[in-house]
């Protein structure tokens, strides 16, 4: 409340300062605390001719939070948010920086940002115990988008765990206007178990030396912009993007499938380059994209590095609504081709089954609801989401008799994948399925139990221990006279 009241004065006393000299004393400057926000959302535009002093505080909290479905990381953050609070002020500003971390922290933390011109960036004047606060000032002199992140060693970890975000300097003119500005950053996390392998997982510092991430990620986790919480657009409006890399270890090769950047500053710089399909993104870096959306429909942003994308969980979605424009684009919706197991608007089920599964009271019913929302996308595209296949190429998993000649026989056929020939329903295949072991056990057994309890099959359910003990054994013989 008392915030809000010297904020309101801080605001009013502004405005009685209407010109002010450029290059005035910090100490002449009106007075402005800065509006920070969490992802997607950025600051409203400063809308300021003349250089303010500005007040940042910034808060480290280090919390548990999901990283994906069922599976929860000690991050750390500037703000509450990976990645940390969108600072924006205007070129000329002076910044009185405060950062605080919570009583509550067991790290000291810093700050280095990179919109700083003098050593460290702000990390020698930073270096702040938990329950602490500590002050410096800088002046904005250089215009542009700029990561910053914590540089208390050892660094890499602090990095690793989340900490970072963006800072813009509008330059004096401010921006061009747009219909949305947002921002996403992205950031490689390591974890001691597999992807998607659930409950609390701790930072994996091998790993991270190794440079080989558990995940690649936007917004600090799997699924922070997809389904009902992909960023929007209507078709006519301009979009903006304030696009970070944290890192620490990757570079991004940053795409929007099915759309074209019209404008990327790149590096953060003052140039733009114009018609980009893919921009590269350096860790301790960022770029401003802008486009204007044309045809409705879902865009997936991925790092076109595209083994991250679809099994590190560097995927988010661009939802642009309004009416077809069938002289650009005659085509259907985005499908599972692109979004794989994210087709799914949510994964509720999934993550009330690793509840259940975690409490020890997984039920059938449980474990078939996750399955149909693993399946899609996972093996529908070639089993077809009714299970039906296709004549001569995917053998149909409804009434399959393969299947339930042997149900245990499907953990090995999905983890080791299937290859030879086989006959299905009186039918011939001889074909290939891929080996599908990224999935852990809790999606194949939620997945086949799915599909044991559909279009006709036997019933029954399997267990995530049944797809472990599989799992070490060798792969499955791929000639049914074995059997
Ligand atoms: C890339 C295509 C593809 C994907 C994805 C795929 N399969 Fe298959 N699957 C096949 C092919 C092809 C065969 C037959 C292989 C052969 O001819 O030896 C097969 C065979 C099978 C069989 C044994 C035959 C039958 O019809 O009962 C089962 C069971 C099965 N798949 C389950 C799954 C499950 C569950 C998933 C998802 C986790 C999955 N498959 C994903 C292509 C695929
Ligand atoms: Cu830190």
């Amino acid at each position: 409340m008392l915030q809000r009241l010297l904020l309101l004065t801080a605001i009013a006393a502004s405005n009685l300062l209407t010109v002010q000299a450029h290059g005035a004393p910090a100490k002449d400057l009106p007075v402005i605390h800065a509006q920070l926000t969490s992802p997607p959302l950025v600051p409203p535009a400063t809308g300021r001719k003349t250089p303010a002093k500005v007040i940042v505080e910034l808060e480290v909290v280090e919390k548990d939070m999901p990283i994906s479905e069922g599976v929860s990381y000690t991050f750390w953050t500037f703000g509450g948010t990976v990645p940390g609070s969108f600072i924006r002020v205007r070129q000329g500003d002076t910044v009185e920086f405060h950062l605080k971390n919570h009583p509550s922290s067991k790290m000291p933390h810093n700050i280095d940002l990179h919109g700083v011109t003098g050593p460290g960036g702000g990390a020698a004047s930073s270096f702040t115990a938990p329950g602490h606060e500590s002050q410096f000032s800088f002046k904005a002199l250089n215009e542009g988008i700029y990561v910053y992140h914590c540089a208390t060693a050892p660094v890499g970890m602090h990095v690793a765990n989340g900490m970072y975000g963006l800072i813009l300097v509008e330059p004096p003119q401010g921006l061009p206007k747009v219909d949305h500005e947002y921002y996403v950053m992205q950031g490689d996390f390591y974890t001691t178990g597999k992807y998607r392998e659930k409950g609390q997982q701790p930072f994996d510092m091998e790993k991270a030396i190794a440079e080989q991430p558990t995940y690649v990620l936007f917004n600090g986790a799997e699924g922070a912009l997809t389904g009902d919480k992909a960023i929007t657009a209507k078709v006519g409006e301009t979009v903006r993007m304030y696009v970070g890399n944290g890192g620490p270890n990757l570079v991004s090769s940053f795409h929007v499938i099915g759309a074209i950047f019209d404008n990327v500053r790149f590096e953060g710089g003052t140039l733009a380059q114009k018609n980009v399909q893919t921009t590269l993104i350096p860790a301790g870096g960022a770029a401003i994209v802008d486009f204007k959306a044309k045809v409705p429909g879902s865009y997936v942003m991925v790092d076109h590095s595209i083994f991250r994308a679809f099994n590190k969980g560097a995927l988010a979605i661009l939802k642009i609504d309004g009416p077809e424009d069938k002289s650009i684009y005659s085509g259907k919706e985005v499908d599972s081709v692109y979004l794989g197991d994210r087709a799914a608007p949510n994964m509720n089920a999934v993550a009330s089954a690793t509840q259940a599964a975690a409490g020890g009271k997984l039920t059938p019913q449980d474990q078939i609801a996750a399955g149909r929302e693993l399946f899609a996308g996972t093996c529908s595209v070639c089993h077809q989401a009714n299970g039906a296949g296709l004549p001569g190429v995917f053998p149909p998993l409804s009434k399959s008799d393969f299947l339930s000649q042997d149900a245990k026989r499907a953990i090995g056929v999905v983890l080791h994948g299937l290859s030879g020939k086989v006959k299905v329903n009186g039918k011939d295949y001889d074909s290939v399925m891929p080996p599908m072991n990224q999935l852990n056990d809790d999606e194949v057994a939620n997945i086949l139990t799915y599909v044991l309890n559909s279009w006709g099959n036997p019933g029954g359910n399997i267990t995530a221990d049944e797809v472990k003990k599989q799992r070490a054994a060798k792969p499955a013989t791929t000639n049914q006279a074995g059997h």
